[in-house]
Parts: C-alpha cells; sequence; structure tokens
C-alpha cells in the first residue's frame, strides 16, 4: 500500500516536471537584439555569429534578430528599453551601462589598464565574471564582454601634444559622467551626444572633436572632419552584452546555458576580427591624411586625470576593486 502511494507519487512528479520542461521549451523565441554600430561592425557581426549557434544549438526554437545601426536607437534609449524588457539584448559601451551599474565604470578608468592583454586577463578572469554577475541587481543579465581596443582623442583644430592644446576643444564624450569628468580634467570641454549625433556634430562644427577606438573613428567617417588623432589611450572601455531580466526568465536553465557560452564564444570570435579592423582602419586614415599625434608625453594626461582616482577612493568596494584589477600580471 505504502510503497504504491510512493510510485504513483513520484510517478505524479515526473510527469510534472516533464511537463514544465516541455511548455517551458516549446516557446520559440525570436530575442531582438541592439547595436549601435553599422553592419559590417566586428560587434554586430559577433552577435550573428551568436546567433546562429543559440539556433543551432536550440534546434531552431530560438533565433537573435541583430537591429544593427542604431535602428532600435541610441545606447541610453536602448538600455532603458532592455531594462523594461522591450528589447531583449544589447551591445554597449561599458560607459553607458555605467550610468545605472557604477561598479562597471571601473574598467573605463582612465589609464587603469597597462595593455590591452591586461584588460583581457581581467575580463577573462574571475573579476570579469563578478562584474557580469553584479548587472542582475540592476535589472540586467550580463553575457559577455567585448574588448575593442583603446580610446584616443581626435580633431579637426590642431594637432593636440600637451594638456594645454586642449584648452577651450569642444570634445564629444558618450552620455557618461565619467566620460565627461575625463575630458573636464584635461581642460577641454566635454559635450555629451549620442553616437548618431557626432558625424553632424563635427560637419556643422558644433564639436571640435571626439574620442574613440580606431575602428569607430574610421568606420562612421569621423575622420573624414577630424584631422588630428593623438594616441591619447586615455582609456580601453570595453563593450558588454546584456540581456533582459524577462528574457532571461523566458528560457529554461539548459537554454540559459546556450546562450551564456554563445556570447563567451562570440567574444573570442570579436577579437579575431577586431586586431585586423584596428589595423586596417588606421591605415585608411593615414591614407586619407590624418595626422596622427604619437610623439609626446603621455604623462601630464595621465597626472590631469588623476582626481578621477582620488574622487573613487570615496568608495571603498571601487577602490579595491580598482587595486585588484592593479594586481592582475
Ligand atoms: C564605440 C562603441 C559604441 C559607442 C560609441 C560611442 O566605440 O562601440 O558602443 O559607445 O563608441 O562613442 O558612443
Amino acid at each position: 500500500m505504502y510503497r504504491r502511494a510512493v510510485l504513483s507519487r513520484t510517478i505524479t512528479l515526473v510527469v510534472a516536471l516533464f511537463c514544465t520542461a516541455v511548455s517551458a521549451n516549446a516557446v520559440a523565441r525570436e530575442f531582438r537584439t541592439a547595436d549601435t554600430q553599422n553592419e559590417d561592425y566586428p560587434t554586430v557581426q559577433a552577435l550573428r555569429y551568436m546567433g546562429r549557434m543559440v539556433a543551432e544549438r536550440t534546434g531552431g526554437r530560438h533565433q537573435m534578430q541583430v537591429f544593427h545601426s542604431r535602428q532600435l536607437g541610441e545606447e541610453k534609449e536602448t538600455l532603458e528599453q532592455t531594462r523594461a524588457g522591450a528589447i531583449d539584448l544589447n551591445r554597449t559601451n561599458v560607459a553607458l551601462i555605467g550610468t545605472i551599474v557604477p561598479a562597471v565604470n571601473v574598467l573605463a578608468m582612465p589609464f587603469l589598464f597597462r595593455s590591452v592583454e591586461h584588460l583581457q586577463k581581467v575580463l577573462d578572469g574571475p573579476i570579469g565574471s563578478e562584474l557580469l554577475n553584479s548587472f542582475e541587481a540592476h535589472g540586467f543579465v550580463g553575457l559577455a564582454f567585448y574588448d575593442s581596443g583603446a580610446r584616443s582623442i581626435y580633431n579637426s583644430v590642431r594637432p593636440v601634444r600637451t594638456v594645454e592644446d586642449l584648452k577651450g576643444l569642444r570634445l564629444r564624450v558618450q552620455q557618461s559622467q565619467q566620460m565627461s569628468a575625463m575630458i573636464r580634467a584635461l581642460g577641454a570641454e566635454p559635450i555629451e551626444l549620442p553616437y548618431g549625433q557626432v558625424l553632424t556634430g563635427l560637419a556643422t562644427k558644433l564639436i571640435d572633436g571626439a574620442e574613440n577606438n580606431w575602428p569607430s573613428f574610421v568606420t562612421t567617417g569621423h575622420y573624414k572632419y577630424a584631422g588630428y588623432y593623438t594616441l591619447t589611450e586615455h582609456t580601453v572601455s570595453p563593450e558588454v552584452l546584456v540581456i533582459s531580466l524577462k528574457a532571461w526568465g523566458s528560457l529554461t536553465p539548459e537554454e540559459q546555458q546556450i546562450f551564456r557560452e554563445a556570447a563567451q564564444r562570440s567574444s573570442l570570435f570579436m577579437r579575431e576580427k577586431w586586431r585586423d579592423l584596428e589595423e586596417q582602419s588606421r591605415k585608411q586614415a593615414e591614407a586619407a591624411g590624418v595626422k596622427i599625434v604619437g610623439d609626446f608625453d603621455r604623462k601630464p594626461f595621465e597626472a590631469a586625470m588623476a582626481p578621477l582616482y582620488a574622487n573613487a577612493q570615496r568608495d571603498p568596494a571601487i577602490t579595491a576593486l580598482i587595486e585588484r584589477i592593479r594586481k592582475v600580471e
């Protein structure tokens, strides 16, 4: 009697579990994915690569539809929409999401990383995982980082060699207080603008320049208006891919694992693409007559930005994170 009752309870449980799994799996979906860059850009290619992997591993049940070139809006807005669950996945720069997830702003701090290799070690190691895990408390699930080289300052007025040369220049920055603070610390005037407005800003002289990595400088056409590129390499702020809590919650644990793995793989895929494009973009800018300023002392730029660290020291957790990053060999 007793054994039969246990057996029937077990069968009921197994059937219930099976039904739950089947119903969760049965909902096929197309995941709307946002990226600000154009169709050929490495981040967009990486997302497409991830989409193929997700489709394959879920037997075609789940697809990713990649909206590039700001089709879904500028990063600040698409992040809000992702938080609200209206956009499923979003690839932005950490400077933007850092306004919502403060710890991630550390990755954009000036002159923190000794090299791109140092950044990659941090992103691929425990600190990178901890940072990705910290997104959840702020309304996203962090899936992967994509490193995207160093950002440098460019302008249309003069070759910048010293901090003094920056005085009075109106430089566009991302919509981020930290990026504004960095440019202000150098004595220039930061103008926060969405990415899509920078080209017109340069063409109409609303701004004198901006700061970005080689591929962004060239693929946007900014190099046609800003002929002086100074290798300040003041930040190596990487990109990050997040998924909305709503989309994440619609996946089974197995599917979540598939998304995570595909995102991580796409990050390695992007690394391959990146190196070539960085080199190619620099050559294209040079061929178009852009003057690259590399023979200057970077130390005064670093010193001018030091107040950002003094400011960060007000938060013990941020201070500890900066210290840990510095110690990564
Ligand atoms: C690029 C980055 C974009 C965007 C842009 C900007 O390097 O890939 O996501 O943040 O910079 O400056 O707005």
